[in-house]
């Protein structure tokens, strides 16, 4: 069905916004017409702009901006990332159904979408605020044969992905914190929250949910995130098509990822440190049990991030909330 789907939109595109004949969609679909007719009636409730007349065929004159299968599957330029896309118009968390559908043998690679979610996480049960249509809340599974121990870079490897995609799609330049935060100007843009499913020592698949904020204006924020919170409109002062910048997130990650299945972490880490803020800076990171003031001196090749207190210790912090 979005097969079908998909390919009409192939066909407009190709059509650079002339018109494009029912009958010569059919052929190029391999369907009937009143089949085509049907699909773009689905499309028009999807919200595409298509004008329709009669003996010369149809034409798309806009897309929605909304982040369905199709936006994000027209143009994107990858093998796998985002090959399979789940995509639902209000979610609870799109982590629980990747995490479900990871169970279900879905493929490496598969992503699920939301144009909102209603219970959005963060770390350690906090909530991630998601309001519809204007950010991207998207959980994406692998399936990497890494021991279990390395599955925290994986964290890393997104913050350079969604760093670099923000870089290619608009002016900004985002900064990284330890682990997973990426920041413009201090304020956070991007969270990263990684969550694993494992037997023993072996990784059955990593779930890997981004939120970006991208079109919110600061009154969408709620009022104790104002100060902490920004996205990429409020700061670039331009609104971004969200199906752009998720396809090169994707482009990006995917990339990244077969790097980094071939070569090891180091070329990841060489890149997250030229983004990290926190390096050479005395940080207070906050675990579950203590609190440690020190210099950051870098992170391993784990990911782990190593903070050396006054009296020269140095302390491997393997998950904390960080303060500078
Ligand atoms: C994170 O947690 O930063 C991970 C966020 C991951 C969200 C994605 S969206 C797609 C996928 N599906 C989900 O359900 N989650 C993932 P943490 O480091 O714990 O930060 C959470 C804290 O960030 C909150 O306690 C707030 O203070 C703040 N926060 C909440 N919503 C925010 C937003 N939209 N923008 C910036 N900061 C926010």
């Amino acid at each position: 069905q979005s097969d079908v789907r998909k390919k009409i939109i192939d066909a407009f595109s190709n059509a650079f916004g002339s018109f494009v004949s029912g009958q010569e969609i059919a052929d190029y679909v391999g369907c009937s017409r009143t089949a085509v007719w049907k699909h773009i009636e689905e499309l028009r409730n999807e919200g595409y702009v298509l004008e329709a007349i009669r003996n010369k065929g149809y034409r798309i004159i806009s897309a929605p901006g909304n982040v369905t299968s199709n936006e994000i599957q027209i143009g994107l330029q990858t093998t796998a990332f985002g090959q399979n896309i789940h995509y639902e118009e209000s979610v609870d968390s799109t982590q629980k159904i990747a995490n479900r559908l990871a169970n279900e043998d879905a493929a490496e690679g598969t992503i699920v979408i939301a144009e909102e979610q209603t219970l959005g996480k963060g770390r350690l049960s906090r909530n991630w605020h998601s309001p519809k249509f204007t950010g991207i809340w998207m959980s994406l599974i692998l399936r990497p044969n890494i021991p279990f121990h390395e599955a925290p870079q994986l964290t890393l490897l997104a913050a350079v992905a969604v760093a670099q995609a923000i870089e290619d799609v608009t002016e900004l330049t985002p900064e990284i914190k330890w682990p997973n935060d990426l920041l413009i100007k201090g304020k956070k843009v991007t969270g990263i929250l990684t969550e694993l499913q494992a037997e023993s020592d072996r990784i059955h698949s990593v779930i890997i949910g981004i939120g970006v904020n991208v079109n919110q204006k600061l009154s969408d924020f709620p009022k104790e995130l104002q100060d902490i919170a920004t996205s990429l409109f409020i700061e670039s002062g331009v609104s971004i098509s969200r199906a752009a910048l998720i396809q090169q997130i994707l482009r990006n990650m995917e990339k990244l990822y077969h790097t980094y299945l071939q070569h090891g972490f180091s070329p990841v880490k060489l890149l997250w440190e030229s983004y990290a803020v926190s390096l050479g800076k005395e940080l207070k990171a906050t675990t579950v049990n203590e609190t440690i003031i020190g210099k950051a001196l870098g992170i391993t090749d784990s990911g782990v991030l190593l903070l050396e207190d006054k009296t020269g210790k140095v302390h491997p912090i393997y998950s904390a909330d960080i303060t500078i």
